[in-house]
């Protein structure tokens, strides 16, 4: 009985060791998902170490695929050859993140947005506080069209 007391409790402290730190997981942000939570409160100022992995495209492809202008599909950099989602004034309001690229990789926590893109560390803005959330960078209202995703690693 003290041997199986003495196997519990190693077992319960090697899980208590081994247990992530707050900030470390897998978050998958599907292109079609909108503004994805990661679980991870945050505070301005505060960095996050990532890595960020994936394609994922904003509108279909071919439709749209004029190499060198509008290329519909990128990683977590966004579509950095074509426009930024707000410079189409007509929807910019629907755009995630105004001031980023299509396809970009953004972040929000609570009502501030940002760019994220293809990054190793994610800086939250001053005076941010609350969940961060990520997506793919494009307008709200047409996710419909897009396809794949982004996986972003916290360490
Ligand atoms: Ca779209």
């Amino acid at each position: 009985m003290r041997r199986l007391i003495a196997i519990l409790l190693a077992s319960a402290l090697s899980i208590a060791i081994g247990a992530p730190v707050s900030a470390a997981g897998v978050v998958l942000v599907s292109a079609t998902a909108g503004w994805v939570g990661t679980g991870i409160e945050v505070t301005g100022g505060q960095t996050l170490n990532v890595s960020t992995q994936g394609f994922a495209t904003t509108a279909k492809v071919p439709a749209f695929l004029i190499p060198g202008s509008f290329i519909s599909g990128s990683g977590p950099a966004g579509q950095t050859t074509g426009a930024l989602c707000g410079d189409y004034p007509p929807l910019a309001e629907f755009c995630f993140v105004a001031d980023a690229y299509y396809g970009e990789l953004v972040g929000r926590v609570d009502d501030t947005t940002f760019a994220i893109g293809a990054t190793t560390h994610i800086v939250i803005p001053a005076g941010a506080s609350g969940e961060l959330e990520l997506a793919v960078n494009d307008y709200s209202i047409f996710l419909d069209d897009n396809n794949g995703a982004y996986t972003v690693i916290f360490r």
